[in-house]
């Protein structure tokens, strides 16, 4: 059984850079969609038992009937749980430690790092998200995907530790068009403290 993550704060904490309706409706019926989808999708298709990254890295181990449902509906399922977790109401600006030296070293600076990555969110073409990634030596690597797609379905090797959605669900009530009104007030809400524990995961496991 695959779950959505329990949200550690209210749909009204994120206000006013996520809005409560936005957040109600894209983790309440977008992530819970995708979440039953690829529950019923991965029962039928008899692995149910893998972890989803698993699934999403090696898609021949799924009958291929199911593989294109999995794909999507468990690209929807993982990408919103690592984007929903990475929010806070009380979100550290920066990283600091191993992950800030290496920003530092890659970037320039955490500053440059923004820039390139909302470069990325705002060049996405249709729905779409921006990553910031770390192969098993912690290199960083920042990429962009379209639909549910992610740098484990897109056979990369690389685990996502920073997300940004750039599907017009994620902001369309509030900021209509203007996508880059919403990426420029997610960074605010972004916890730096949560990315650098996913770094942190990777090169002292
Ligand atoms: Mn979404």
């Amino acid at each position: 059984m695959y779950e959505q993550i329990k949200l550690s704060y209210a749909f009204d904490a994120l206000e006013p850079h996520i809005d409560t309706l936005t957040m109600e409706t894209h983790y309440g019926k977008h992530h819970a969609t995708y979440t039953k989808n690829l529950n019923e999708a991965a029962e039928k298709a008899g692995v149910a038992d893998q972890p989803i990254e698993k699934l999403l890295e090696k898609p021949e181990q799924i009958p291929e009937e199911f593989r294109t449902a999995i794909r999507n509906n468990g690209g929807g399922f993982y990408n919103h749980n690592l984007y929903f977790e990475t929010l806070s109401p009380n979100a550290a600006a920066a990283p600091e430690g191993k992950l800030l030296d290496k920003i530092n070293a890659t970037f320039d600076s955490l500053d440059d790092l923004k820039a390139e990555l909302t470069k990325l969110a705002m060049g996405q073409f249709g729905s779409g998200w921006a990553w910031l990634s770390a192969d098993w030596a912690g290199n960083l690597v920042i990429s962009q995907s379209a639909n549910q797609d992610n740098p484990i379905s897109l056979g990369t090797e690389l685990t996502p530790i920073l997300t940004i959605d750039v599907w017009e669900h994620a902001y369309y009530l509030k900021y209509k068009n203007l996508r880059g009104d919403y990426v420029k007030a997610l960074w605010n809400v972004i916890d730096w403290k949560k990315v650098e524990e996913r770094y942190d995961a990777i090169v002292d496991p």
